[in-house]
């Protein structure tokens, strides 16, 4: 038997990836920037056991399905020459599949886990390679801080990984999340952006936009802009649901009091508190803020018909090994 355990956080991104090009294993069709988040984590254990005659998984402490991680399972059992099944017992420290990315912080912690257990030496862009087999996002979070994803060209996927641009200390941003609903999202974030290319008359310009999008926001990080972070940050998120709403069948994962909550944001922006909103595959708010700041955005979050709840948090580490 061998194992290991693994913790890795959740990201958001600034610049969104959605979409992917031909090819196997999440080749991203665009890149993407994102930030860590401290406060939401995956811990995950994996443990190789040759008494098993399957994978078997467990996910905050119910069975999970375990077809999509076997095959995640399978691209490490390959690398290491072993084919041993594993036991793979999971939990997050926050709803799972209702757009906070447990897809991204939790293949990030079983990329590490399985390929230590497995007794792979995994340097962060072959963990980062590794893990966007499992989730497109994934890759982002095996880094803490601002990471950024890049597209790639190859289509062995051997280019498409993420890498690290800013740690956490050199621009200590907040984030709030505010939750509006708790319930698993209705369509997966790989099914919504299978096969764009067909479904959305948006999708050419969205790609074709996409690496001047990335390449004002690498400025504007490096220049520790927060104004035209934040620009950026919003026009991204409004863009994305843009192409998502024009997706035959038309995606909408937004509810009232998402709504509700983007203008609470801008609301505080007009009030002079330096704050931007993001959105992923799902309802919830993201709101990034200057340092200071993340108390009185969370305050006015809560107080907005409909915020079930908001967690703040600092940006944060890159995945790692724990005892
Ligand atoms: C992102 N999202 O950049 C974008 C923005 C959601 C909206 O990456 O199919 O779970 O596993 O590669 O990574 C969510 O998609 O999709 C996502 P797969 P993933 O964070």
């Amino acid at each position: 038997m061998s194992q290991a355990t693994a913790r890795a956080h959740s990201n958001i991104a600034l610049i969104k990836y959605w979409g992917k090009r031909r090819g196997p294993r999440n080749l991203p069709a665009v890149g993407s920037i994102s930030v860590t988040l401290d406060a939401l984590y995956t811990d995950t254990t994996v443990v190789f056991d040759s008494a098993l005659d399957a994978d078997r998984a467990e996910l905050d402490g119910r069975p999970a399905d375990a077809a999509r991680l076997t095959a995640f399972l399978d691209l490490v059992r390959e690398r290491a020459e072993i084919d041993t099944r594993a036991s793979i017992v999971s939990a997050n420290n926050f709803p799972t599949g209702a757009g906070l990315a447990s897809s991204a912080s939790g293949f990030a912690a079983l990329a590490l886990a399985a390929s230590t257990a497995a007794g792979l030496e995994l340097d962060p862009r072959e963990l980062s390679i590794l893990a966007r087999q499992g989730s497109g996002s994934a890759a982002r979070s095996i880094f803490g801080g601002f990471a950024e994803m890049y597209r790639g060209e190859q289509d062995d996927g051997s280019d498409a990984f993420a890498e690290p641009m800013l740690a956490p200390a050199d621009w200590p941003l907040e984030i709030v999340v505010a939750v509006t609903d708790l319930a698993a999202k209705a369509v997966n974030s790989s099914i919504g952006m299978s096969h764009l290319d067909r479904r959305s008359d948006y999708y050419g310009a969205w790609v074709e936009h996409s690496e001047g999008d990335l390449a004002a926001m690498r400025e504007a990080i490096t220049a520790r802009d927060l104004e035209t972070v934040g620009a950026l940050t919003e026009m991204s998120c409004l863009k994305l649901h843009g192409l998502m709403m024009s997706t035959r069948p038309g995606l909408i994962y937004w509810n009232p009091a998402t709504v509700a909550a983007i203008q609470a944001v801008r609301g505080l922006r007009a009030a002079g508190i330096p704050v931007y909103f993001t959105i992923d595959a799902g309802p919830q708010v993201k709101a990034l803020c200057a340092p200071g700041h993340g108390e009185a955005v969370a305050r006015e979050l809560e107080s907005v018909p409909g915020v079930l709840e908001t967690r703040r948090s600092a940006l944060g580490p890159a995945a790692r090994l724990r005892a």
